[in-house]
């Protein structure tokens, strides 16, 4: 996690400062528009779904409430906008638990390899006791766990070869979220981790500082990627999902009837988000198949055997073991 002076001078190249982005003072008659950033485009679901909070609020609130979404990365790295929304600079950040592991251990359990079977299970556990602890562990540092959305499976993806076994991963510079559980999985297969911020993953491909990546099938379309990386290999290593995120200051400044309403229709927007994602993430797997990607199963017995001391080197914790047993309870 960067310090203060770091992020303000982050903040100072960007352009903004602090009163340019949040909301923290309230306009005329408790006027407030929220900032929120995902880095992700324009019309990605998790984008969709904040600006359907935002109409909902402003809705329910006869527009005194409402939230404006910066997208495609435009206030910079998923790890930046999480300290600047604990600073209360920034009022919501969208950002996926990979970036949150190393700093909030508590979100492993959810970014596990092979902790869920399926995104039914995903959303169940999301869904349960232990999503909600999760959610509420935020709040240790500064931030309002508002919702846990979808984010599907991972998958690698290279420009070399199809990956059907471990060793065909061998050697293959991998870009991965900035996380030690998906730098040690790729070790561990066999592959040179190389953590860089998504922003950055389309031209380390066309650069070749990298040769292939890992991430879910909207992602690997919208940004691009598969332009550069023509084989995909259906891994379904993790399922890590996506945070929706609150400053607690800007949540503490709201009189208790909004905070109520800002939670409630945080959780609202979960089944609208479920639904855009189950039809885009289609969408884009179509999308990438036509346009020729090479798409192959790999040994799934094989995948698991090189995961499964990973995911026992971080359940033995004691925080974690239980909230393993509750999400596999849910399988
Ligand atoms: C995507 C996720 C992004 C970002 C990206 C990455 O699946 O939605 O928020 O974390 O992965 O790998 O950096």
């Amino acid at each position: 996690m960067i310090n203060r002076r770091e992020l303000l001078t982050g903040m100072a190249a960007l352009g903004v400062t602090a009163t340019h982005l949040a909301s923290a003072a309230a306009g005329e008659a408790g006027h407030r528009v929220f900032t929120a950033a995902d880095v992700h485009v324009d019309g990605y679901p998790t984008v969709e779904a904040v600006r359907w909070i935002g109409k909902r609020l402003e809705a329910e609130t006869n527009g005194r409430l409402t939230v404006r979404v910066y997208h495609s990365g435009q206030l910079g790295r998923e790890n930046d906008t999480v300290d600047l929304t604990r600073f209360g600079a920034l009022d919501i950040a969208r950002v996926n638990f990979a970036s949150l592991n190393n700093p909030f251990p508590l979100t492993q359990i959810f970014a596990l390899p092979y902790v869920f079977d399926s995104v039914e299970h995903m959303r169940r556990g999301a869904d349960s006791e232990v999503g909600k602890a999760v959610l509420r562990g935020f709040e240790q540092r500064d931030l309002i766990g508002l919702a846990i959305y979808d984010s599907g499976s991972r998958s690698f993806y290279n420009v070399r070869r199809p990956v059907v076994e471990p060793p065909d991963l061998h050697g293959l510079k991998i870009r991965v979220p900035p996380s030690d559980i998906f730098i040690d999985l790729a070790r561990a297969l066999g592959a040179n981790p190389t953590p860089l911020p998504y922003g950055e993953v389309y031209s380390a491909l066309q650069t070749h500082l990298i040769e292939g990546a890992e991430n879910n099938w909207r992602t690997f379309h919208t940004s691009r990627q598969f332009e550069v990386a023509r084989f995909w290999s259906q891994s379904d290593h993790s399922f890590a999902p996506e945070a929706l995120l609150m400053s607690r200051r800007t949540f503490d400044s709201l009189c208790v009837a909004d905070r109520e309403l800002m939670l409630r229709v945080a959780h609202e927007s979960v089944p609208y988000m479920r639904t855009l994602w189950d039809q885009m993430q289609e969408e884009s797997r179509t999308h990438v198949i036509a346009a020729g990607v090479k798409v192959n199963e790999v040994d799934r017995e094989a995948f698991h055997r090189v995961a499964r001391p990973i995911l026992e080197s971080y359940v033995k914790k004691s925080d974690l073991h239980q909230r393993y047993e509750g999400i596999r309870a849910l399988a």
